[in-house]
């Protein structure tokens, strides 16, 4: 028999996602093919602890489980002591925030010469910047909402066009969408029609990131594609977000189960425009150098029925009943075997880097 891949699975995270973190680590485990993985758990607490092995367990097993005295474990930084467990072959994180999502764990995985799931450094810091995306996808033909970027410190200058709601509705339409360029979740977002609410909007998402987009916005349908893979990526179907209440999809409604949001797999669209929505994820998935997984959602606007692309996301929800899984499952592969694939590709990636050459050979 030969030995069990042991997965050093990550999961928590000082972040406004950490439930669904928590949920997705509880499913993982419960799904994880046991014939061929050994799961060690590594639990970032809420406030940004590391939890003991006998505690990140019990809270696997049961996601209501919560430590008396958090501050008595080790600090975050004490991740970088994940070196001292030889005995890990492969790091599985399932974490958001300032540290999981913009690749700054992914670079630590990289300096502990480990392999891990999902996305790359590049990838995971490229995709978790939302203009750094469009500019990408414009590059490879696949549309986008127009938009303009304004920095904080064009944001100080009290005489920028940028912050003059008149000006930019000139350019962008009255109807607009107001984003911190950098979060992954819809934290700051904000829906504005004038401008008073536009005012406020600037202000608020300047409070979670230095620069800020300001984008037309596009009414239509929400879809998505999950796309798995390096090299030669398979796109799942499409599914599409049914949202009763007409509103957008932010936070609240994306993570609440009582919300008015359901999820349609596959989603009842003409073919031809199933095969658009999966093309473009192909190359923006591809263009943003993404490997491992991504979501890649887009919207699929009224008015035209153009492809318009949202959003990539490196760090999909994935308990066994988010989007993700859920398309994927209908193409056949379920929660078990997405699990499995995403370790062996994880792999995968780490040997073939490591045969590059870093000096000249
Ligand atoms: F490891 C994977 F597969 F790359 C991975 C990592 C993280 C898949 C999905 C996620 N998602 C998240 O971390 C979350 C912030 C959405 C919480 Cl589940």
């Amino acid at each position: 028999m030969t030995k069990k891949t042991q997965v050093g699975l990550i999961f928590g995270g000082n972040s406004s996602e950490y439930e669904v973190s928590i949920m997705s680590g509880h499913n993982i485990y419960n799904a994880i093919d046991q014939d061929k993985f050994d799961v060690h758990p590594i639990w970032i607490t809420n406030d940004g602890y590391l939890a003991s092995e006998e505690d990140s367990f019990k809270v696997l097993k049961d996601p209501r489980y919560t430590i008396e005295n958090p501050h008595e474990v080790a600090n975050i930084s004490n991740l970088i002591q994940l070196k001292n467990l030889p005995e890990i072959d492969v790091f599985f994180p399932i974490v958001h925030g300032n540290l999981g999502e913009d690749g700054c764990l992914q670079g630590l995985f990289r300096i502990l010469n480990k392999p891990f799931v999902g996305d790359d450094v590049l990838a995971s810091a490229v995709t978790m910047d939302k203009e750094f995306t469009k500019i990408l996808a414009q590059r490879v033909g696949v549309p986008v909402a127009d938009w303009i970027a304004i920095k904080r410190f064009e944001y100080e200058d009290a005489n920028n066009a940028k912050r003059d709601y008149d000006k930019v509705s000139a350019k962008l339409g009255s109807d607009l969408f107001v984003k911190p360029s950098n979060q992954g979740s819809s934290v700051g977002v904000h829906h504005v029609t004038n401008k008073k609410e536009f005012d406020e909007a600037l202000a608020d998402a300047f409070r979670y990131d230095d620069k800020v987009l300001i984008e037309e916005t596009i009414h239509g349908t929400e879809v998505e594609t999950a796309v798995l893979g390096n090299d030669k990526p398979i796109v799942s179907g499409v599914g599409q977000i049914i949202n009763a209440a007409g509103t957008f999809y932010s936070y609240e409604n994306k993570y609440d189960d009582d919300s008015t949001t359901t999820l349609q797999i596959p989603a009842k669209l003409p073919q031809e425009i199933v095969d658009k929505v999966r093309a473009n994820a192909l190359k923006v998935y591809q263009v943003t150098e993404c490997s491992g997984l991504a979501r890649v959602d887009s919207t699929l606007r009224e008015s035209d029925h153009k492809v318009i692309l949202t959003e990539v996301n490196a760090l999909p929800g994935f308990t066994n009943i988010s989007m993700y899984p859920k398309l994927f499952e209908e193409a056949g592969i379920s929660y078990s075997e997405l699990i499995t694939r995403l370790i062996v590709k994880a792999q995968e990636r780490f040997d073939h880097k490591k045969n590059l050459l870093h000096k000249i050979g």
